[in-house]
């Protein structure tokens, strides 16, 4: 976890920011999964987070001139003892937390009046927070709409600190990322023919939470990685297919890493399935080496996409100069979707403020198909994690689509791409922009083909029957 002092200081930058504006933050409540006892796991807001490293439901903070903090919270029962084995006071969570005063959350209101008509504030996931804040602030809020999500003034500070990550953000990161190789690591293992995904996919959740973390998303364990998103695992391995699994461990700071790998359930690649990952990597390869401050992040996009179109026109996917089928976006055909994101307390971070996070002042998305899923176009600066994770797809949706099969006709050999069905590969690292050499925070885990396939079938499948 951050130390107390981080969160204090990261409270006075916010002041200063905002010229001593009052700044208002209520963090999620609790969600019952049934019953009001039975709840669902707990995650802190990222921004609510960020300013007070408080995990607890039903936080709310009201930072005031120079970065003075109330934090308010919801005080113990008295029969906490009884149920929980322990109780806590108000003082003490002062004390741990190092804010300023720390009052019953029923406060809340009485102490904002003050400031009426002057609080900024923001939308986050839990709607009744998300109800009382827009209440207080005396503006509409709904988390998931960009154009209601805060007062700008509040977003545009918070994506200003946010954006560029801290050495011990960066640690935070690297302790996520030191479970996300093993349980990497251990998926590879049990992966053969006949394992379902089901099976993988318990095993690698289990050594992220044995680890005292929670996955950052849910994790993606398909042999059907056309389907970008799946997050159904009913499938079992067979022998002649890929397996990619896009999974990572959130810290208990709450940093995310988010790492794809693509494997051969066989144990070993065919040679399509070799020579489509050969490019997919030669790729990333190229992708990660141009993460330094002052690149566009659309033009590593477009230099991924160039290594692809070269790769499709040398095994007669596309026809055509590889340079005009980007310009086009013929390669977004099998590569669909962008280059990568922000990574940070988010998986792809703060994206409920929308693209003015990611988007340069004066950048928008491009109408391009293809390039209009690129969720990231900064010019990169030190401190910016970011992640890398070119793929190679044959999605029925694309090839079933007339509009894009008549657009593309000049260029593309449908039956000879049909025949690539069931190649579908992605391989994603995490990757920090420093003032010189990028650093790939999840090099460990193996992605040269020959590593890789060293990992496969070496232990038993802890569920097999
Ligand atoms: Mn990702």
């Amino acid at each position: 976890m951050l130390s107390p002092l981080t969160h204090a200081n990261r409270r006075r930058a916010l002041s200063q920011l905002l010229d001593d504006a009052p700044v208002l933050l209520i963090g999620n409540g609790p969600s019952a999964r049934n019953i009001p006892l039975a709840r669902q796991p707990f995650r802190q807001d990222s921004s609510v987070l960020y300013f007070s490293g408080c995990v607890r439901p039903s936080a709310a903070m009201l930072i005031e001139a120079g970065g003075v903090s109330t934090l308010f919270l919801v005080p113990p029962d008295d029969d906490d003892p009884l149920w929980h084995g322990y109780t806590w006071t108000l003082d003490q969570v002062r004390q741990e937390l190092g804010f300023d005063r720390v009052l019953p959350l029923d406060e809340l209101e009485a102490r904002c009046a003050p400031h009426r008509g002057h609080l900024l504030g923001l939308a986050v996931s839990d709607p009744l927070a998300t109800a009382r804040a827009s209440a207080l602030i005396g503006q509409p809020l709904r988390f998931g709409d960009p154009s209601q999500a805060g007062s700008s003034a509040l977003i545009e500070a918070i994506i200003r600190l946010r954006r560029t990550l801290a050495p011990e953000e960066v640690e935070q990161i690297r302790l996520a990322a030191a479970v996300t190789a093993r349980a990497h690591r251990t998926a590879m293992s049990i992966t053969r023919p006949g394992v379902p995904e089901q099976h993988i996919a318990a095993l690698f959740d289990s050594v992220v939470q044995a680890a005292g973390m929670q996955t950052a998303y849910k994790s993606i364990v398909t042999v059907r990685g056309e389907v970008l998103h799946n997050e159904d695992y009913p499938n079992l391995c067979g022998a002649d297919d890929l397996l990619l699994l896009d999974g990572g461990a959130e810290a208990r700071s709450g940093y995310a890493s988010d790492v794809t790998r693509t494997w051969p359930v066989r144990g070993s690649f065919d040679p399509r399935q070799r020579a489509a990952y050969q490019a997919v990597l030669d790729a990333q390869v190229q992708a990660i080496a141009m993460v330094r401050p002052g690149v566009r992040y659309r033009d590593i996009h477009d230099r991924a996409s160039l290594v692809l179109a070269d790769w499709l026109v040398h095994e007669g996917l596309l026809r055509g100069a590889p340079s005009d089928l980007v310009e086009r976006g013929a390669h977004a055909l099998f590569f669909p979707h962008g280059v990568g994101h922000l990574l940070g307390l988010d998986v792809h971070d703060m994206e409920a403020f929308g693209d003015r996070v990611a988007y340069a002042p004066g950048r928008s998305r491009s109408p391009l198909f293809g390039t209009r899923f690129l969720r990231l176009d900064l010019d990169l600066q030190p401190g910016m994690c970011v992640t890398i994770e070119p793929g190679f797809y044959l999605v029925p949706a694309i090839f079933s689509d007339r509009e894009l099969m008549e657009r593309f006709a000049d260029v593309l050999d449908v039956e000879r791409a049909l025949s690539w069905k069931g190649v579908n590969i992605r391989i994603e690292d995490d990757v920090l922009c420093t003032e010189d050499e990028p650093q790939v925070l999840t090099a460990a885990i193996p992605k040269d083909p020959g590593e890789l396939c060293a990992c496969l079938g070496t232990a038993p499948d802890p569920f097999a029957q």
